[in-house]
């Protein structure tokens, strides 16, 4: 019954759409420049001048992921975001700012050769750094496409050393009700879990993401760490992760814990597979009114359908 009510975020963007947009729209026909601040205008806040990977910016782009439609403007991205962590509208940019995120350290463990933490910066300057166009469909039917800047997940499993009797890759959020006060709403499964198989993992498309718009994440993309599974709905792409853990069983995601009839383990995006309670076949494209045909596993079946092969008894599309 309370899951009812407050998941709100389910009503079909008709609905639901926030005001912050609708304010943005009127603040761009009224040709000034929206209503966020230095981030709206696309160069680094203070606090992105100030991280410690700042020289890292902008990263080398990998022409090979291409897009078919426009990046979306960073004031419309930045703008509209699900952290649940920060409350539950799509205006959580200023709550977000609370979250610390030096020092981070991540945390490695379950089927691996050894378990370790490393810290973020350390972290990162092990990686091959490099920037993709990638493609959201949040499961709401809303769409945007971003410069990510990351590295593969390949780069990280390499690191991290799996054993051969992994078969899945658990990872999680930040937990602190200190500064989350969405994490101090006790009836939902904190802290934010995803999962996918080894496979998954492995896959090329597979990408962590440290930035965005060639900066460092500002916090309410998922800063510093976040993952990108663009074929799969947005919430498989979890935000400011503290650990990655290898396991043998399939981990449960924080909305698949509540509810699972609506938001499953696997969640590829298909335009033929409605939501219990709305279509999936077209996607508004955030910050505009265009409506876009949805595109199944969005549009990224060439790098990932063969990976279900077999698993037709899987709900593979919810
Ligand atoms: N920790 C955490 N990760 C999360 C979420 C969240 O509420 N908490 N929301 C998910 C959902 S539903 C979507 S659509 C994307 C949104 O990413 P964006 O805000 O960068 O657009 O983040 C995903 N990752
Ligand atoms: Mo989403």
């Amino acid at each position: 019954m309370l899951i009812r009510r407050l998941r709100s975020w389910e009503l079909p963007e008709h609905e639901a759409t926030p005001e912050t947009v609708f304010l943005n729209r009127r603040s761009l026909l009224a040709g000034t420049a929206g209503l966020i601040g230095a981030a709206a205008l696309g160069g680094p806040a203070a606090a992105q001048r100030a991280d410690p990977t700042f020289d890292l910016y902008p990263a080398k782009r990998n022409e090979s992921f291409a897009l078919d439609r426009a990046i979306t403007p960073e004031r419309f991205s930045a703008d509209y975001n699900n952290f649940y962590e920060f409350g539950s509208s799509k205006s959580v940019a200023v709550a977000a700012k609370a979250l610390k995120i030096r020092p981070w350290t991540v945390v490695v463990d379950g089927l691996v050769e050894k378990p370790f933490e490393i810290g973020f910066d350390d972290l990162i300057r092990k990686m091959p750094l490099e920037e993709r166009l990638y493609r959201l469909r949040c499961v709401e039917a809303w769409a945007m496409a971003v410069p990510w800047t990351g590295f593969p997940m390949k780069a990280f499993l390499d690191l991290a050393k799996p054993l051969g009797s992994a078969k899945y890759l658990k990872m999680q959020t930040f937990l602190d009700r200190s500064v989350a006060p969405g994490q101090r709403q006790v009836w939902y499964p904190w802290p934010y879990t995803e999962g996918l198989t080894m496979p998954e993992a492995a896959n090329e498309l597979t990408f962590l993401v440290t930035g965005a718009y060639g900066k460092p994440l500002s916090n309410q993309f998922g800063a510093p760490l976040r993952l990108a599974v663009p074929w799969k709905y947005g919430f498989k792409s979890v935000k400011s992760l503290v650990r990655f853990s290898f396991t043998e069983e399939r981990p449960k995601s924080f909305w698949e814990a509540l509810q699972s009839s609506e938001y499953g383990f696997w969640a590829n995006v298909n335009p033929k597979v409605p939501h219990p309670r709305w279509s999936q076949a077209t996607e508004r494209i955030l910050g505009t009114d265009e409506q876009r045909p949805t595109l199944i596993f969005n549009g990224y079946g060439e790098y990932v359908a063969d990976l279900y092969k077999g698993l037709d008894s899987e709900r593979l599309f919810v």
